[in-house]
């Protein structure tokens, strides 16, 4: 007997539907049947499969870094990654992100360190980094936050004056290069998430890039219990497995990746275009010889806009467009963080204030432009 379709929920229509910030890429389903029957037939479902295997390795030459090792989810490989170079006590870190970067470091029973970000960027501020180093930091865990890069350079000198590791929180960098190198060659680690909202999908998926054999050898036992083989548990590990679904997505997604980059551009550069100039909405600079990925598509509203950023958030949603304020609250505003010391907004100036001003608007390869085209008058003019 066929599958029965009282199990499926209604379909709801794209018409019916408000514009959400995102909609993830997808390749066309016929050719993704194929993936699904080898599975099927195969009955490898996970632990290191055929596709898991070959998604590693062509996403290793396609990102052009020297090792990768894929996870379940960006969170699990944020967790492994702060385990696998074994850092402990205070790490410096950016307010201004999703609460997986700062919670990855309290699973690991690590204090973060606040440190202010910059305005042009939203990173990181490089040059307050070496007045919160303390006996007890062991580390540097800063956001290429929007995908736009951190002061790698810097980072990397103080990083090595002081001895502390630099682990780049990369999950809005998939394909963002500097001066034609990837930006997750930069520090010992940088970690993706490939959830569904981000440019590259698996549906969830993450992965940690790393440069040294031996230490791809440790995150891979890690991610995997700790088995180094039937008998032998090195380390007390966790599962943080990538199945071979997600993998052979990956794989299929991959040869799709590049389009869907450029679709995103083009709408980036529609917003800028239109938005420049108008009076209360500022859009974060580019910087030069970055090849970005238009993951996001962030606007500050400053206080010569006719609404506040809040007011301009309902009245998008009134005209059914789901706009994000990505991020607000503050990390550091968060219950479980803001007793400590560097959580006090008066340490935090700038990442305050921004997180008042921001809003990201939709953004996504097949986002229709006159949509995009609404937008742009209800941000320029409100309603
Ligand atoms: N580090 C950073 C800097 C991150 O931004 C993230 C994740 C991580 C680490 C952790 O990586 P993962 O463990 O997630 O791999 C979303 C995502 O859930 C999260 O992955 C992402 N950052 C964060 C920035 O955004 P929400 O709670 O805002 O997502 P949600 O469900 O409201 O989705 C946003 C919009 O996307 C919706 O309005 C509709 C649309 N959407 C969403 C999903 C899930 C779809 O159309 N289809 C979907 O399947 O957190």
């Amino acid at each position: 007997m066929s599958a029965t379709n009282h199990h499926l929920p209604p379909l709801v229509f794209m018409e019916d539907r408000p514009t959400f910030l995102t909609r993830p890429y997808l390749p066309p389903l016929e050719d993704f049947l194929p993936y699904l029957a080898r599975i099927w037939d195969s009955r490898l479902l996970t632990n290191g499969g055929p596709f898991h295997q070959q998604f590693e390795e062509k996403l290793r030459s396609y990102l052009d870094v020297g090792h990768v090792s894929l996870f379940a989810n960006g969170t699990l490989a944020l967790m492994t990654a702060l385990q696998a170079l074994r850092i402990t006590g205070e790490v410096i870190t950016t307010p201004y992100t999703f609460a997986a970067t700062t919670h990855a470091l309290l699973w690991n029973g690590i204090k973060p360190v606040f440190v202010d970000i910059r305005r042009d960027t939203c990173n990181l501020d490089e040059e307050l980094v070496e007045a919160a180093i303390t006996p007890r930091t062991t580390a540097i865990l800063p956001v290429h936050c929007y995908g736009q890069p951190c002061a790698g350079g810097r980072l990397q000198q103080i990083a090595d004056t002081y001895g502390l590791k630099l682990i780049y929180d990369a999950a809005h960098a998939f394909g963002v290069t500097v001066d034609g190198t990837s930006l997750l060659a930069q520090g010992d680690l940088a970690v993706l998430s490939f959830h569904a909202t981000k440019v590259f999908n698996t549906f969830e998926g993450g992965a940690i890039v790393c440069h040294d054999p031996k230490l791809k050898h440790r995150i891979d036992y890690l991610k995997n219990f700790g088995f180094a083989d039937e008998v032998t548990v090195v380390a007390p590990g966790i599962n943080g497995k990538m199945n071979e679904f997600q993998a052979a997505l990956g794989l299929l997604q991959l040869e799709h990746v590049d389009q869907a980059i450029a679709a995103r551009l083009a709408l980036d550069q529609r917003y800028r275009q239109a938005l420049a100039g108008v009076a209360g909405v500022e859009c974060l600079p580019v910087a030069d010889g970055v090849r970005r990925n238009a993951g996001y598509f962030p606007v500050l509203i400053g206080a010569d806009h006719p609404l506040s950023r809040d007011q301009l958030y309902d009245r998008l949603r009134q005209q059914q467009i789901h706009v994000r304020r990505y991020f607000f609250p503050l990390i550091s505003d968060l219950p479980m963080y803001r007793a400590i010391a560097s959580a006090a907004p008066a340490n935090l100036p700038v990442a305050t204030t921004i997180a008042r001003q921001i809003l990201c608007l939709p953004i996504y390869p097949d986002l229709d432009v006159q949509i995009v085209d609404r937008i742009i008058d209800i941000v320029s003019s409100p309603p």
